[in-house]
């Protein structure tokens, strides 16, 4: 095997993974987020220092994101809370990829980047399991 097929090889699964993230274009870049989406116009004030940081989904919550709209600062973080097996997390687009994925019953990711990171349930996303996170300086 050539030096060239090698390198077609190494990039094959990272175009993989940039597709999954909301890279549609497929250039490393994350995408950058409609506005509205999962219906969020406005977004729940989560930046006070004591303010609860938690994403609750699934179970007795459906198929629901609680809350489903949040706004936190730059360098906290949100921890999503439920069953990753059910309902695989996947972000959807912003400035930076965040939101990776999870496994077991809790994942949480620390945003350093302002901006608005759209997520959703991969299984149920027809169903509106979406969510946002808008991350003010
Ligand atoms: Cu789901």
């Amino acid at each position: 095997m050539d030096e060239m097929n090698m390198d077609a090889m190494d990039d094959a699964p990272l175009e993989a993974m940039a597709d999954a993230t909301g890279d549609s274009a497929g250039d490393g870049a994350p995408a950058e987020c409609p506005s509205s989406y999962a219906g969020c116009t406005t977004y729940e004030d989560r930046t006070a220092t004591n303010a609860s940081r938690e994403v609750d989904f699934g179970g007795a919550l459906g198929m629901n994101f609680v809350p489903k709209c949040s706004m936190i600062k730059a360098g906290q973080s949100v921890i999503f809370v439920g069953n990753f097996a059910i309902h695989p997390l996947a972000q959807v687009c912003g400035p930076a990829d965040v939101i990776v994925d999870g496994t077991g019953t809790s994942a949480q990711f620390m945003f350093t980047t302002p901006g608005t990171y759209n997520y959703k349930c991969v299984v149920h996303e027809a169903f509106g399991m979406k969510g946002s996170i808008q991350v003010v300086p």
